[in-house]
């Protein structure tokens, strides 16, 4: 039994990561200030311990860690969209930079024992250079707040671990879909508002002509892949793509969602987003060549994602 931090658990991909942890009998402490999160997404459990705190509240931060001593750290917490990102970018920073600086600052001052700490970065740091498919070593790009952000964090994690000696690991997440997957923002994820406007017969806004593409990855391939990465001791140091692989359009997917819901979308046009990448997919050789990473098939994840809802 080890026991687990959380932060930004009660959200999409954190919950789903608790869901599997739990099943394992760890303990589980999640500190989420629910921005994004709900509660109800988390199973219920004694081996599960919710903390409505943000992040960004540092003694607080610094403490937890000193008195709970965790073995496994993942940091999922953040201003999880670009397009928020440029309404909102000292928000962003401080939630996705400083608050995570804080802790892994802590970890080195205290020096506390620690089997792993996993950062989630994103794709979001490649910014719109052509050439694709993303692979890890390519030159970074970051053309939004959210993207310095991430970027930041994620060479700090490196440099710490590379420095310090410290088990930190980091990846970048391409657009990740599933189950719990909040749909109530403008700025979530764009399949989550795709299947929402689907269920409930509402309209839905192409940013663009639906031509941009994207990388879509299974949820469950994500958790995968964070606690393959958490209990491989060797995987440190180091920066993963996390995606399945395939180049997909928006107008695809939704055609696909539309065939699988056998309903028809209610469609508008609007002009792209500010800051938005028109196309994105991952080389994903280097988190395959470590042998636990999982794929998906992009119509069995958006079959698993429907009969969720
Ligand atoms: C995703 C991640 C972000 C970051 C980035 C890396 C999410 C929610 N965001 O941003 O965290 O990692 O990838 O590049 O996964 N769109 C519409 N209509 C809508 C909503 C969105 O057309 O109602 C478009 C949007 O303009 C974009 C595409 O759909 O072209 C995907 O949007 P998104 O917000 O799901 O994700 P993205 O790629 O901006």
């Amino acid at each position: 039994m080890a026991k687990y931090l959380v932060t930004g658990g009660a959200g999409f991909i954190g919950s789903n990561l608790v869901d599997q942890l739990v099943l394992a009998d760890n303990e589980i402490v999640v500190v989420d200030d629910l921005s994004m999160g709900l509660v109800a997404n988390l199973p219920q459990s004694d081996h599960v311990r919710f903390i409505e705190h943000s992040i960004t509240d540092h003694p607080f931060m610094q403490e937890l860690l000193k008195t709970e001593r965790f073995d496994y750290i993942v940091l999922l917490a953040a201003i999880a969209s670009v397009a928020d990102s440029v309404e909102r970018p000292y928000a962003t920073h401080l939630v996705n930079q400083e608050a995570n600086l804080n802790i892994i600052e802590t970890i080195r001052q205290a020096h506390l024992p620690l089997k792993k700490l996993f950062f989630a970065s994103s794709a979001a740091v490649y910014g719109d250079d052509p050439a694709l498919p993303k692979k890890e070593d390519m030159a970074v790009k970051p053309l939004t707040q959210y993207a310095v952000d991430k970027y930041a964090t994620e060479r700090a994690i490196i440099n710490y671990a590379r420095l310090y000696d410290l088990p930190f690991v980091t990846v970048r997440f391409f657009n990740v879909f599933g189950p719990k997957q909040n749909p109530a923002s403008p700025y979530s994820g764009v399949l989550s508002i795709l299947l929402n406007a689907l269920a409930h017969d509402l309209p839905f806004t192409f940013f663009g002509d639906g031509g941009q593409t994207r990388d879509f990855t299974y949820v469950s391939d994500v958790v995968s892949a964070i606690v393959g990465l958490l209990h491989t001791p060797e995987a440190k140091g180091d920066v993963y793509n996390i995606a399945n692989g395939q180049q997909t359009s928006l107008q695809a997917v939704a055609d696909t969602l539309q065939a699988i819901t056998h309903k028809t979308l209610n469609v508008t046009y609007q002009a792209a987003r500010a800051g938005d990448i028109r196309d994105s997919y991952a080389n994903v050789d280097k988190i395959n060549a470590l042998g636990f990473m999982t794929h998906t098939p992009l119509k069995a994840g958006l079959q698993a994602y429907v009969q969720s809802v």
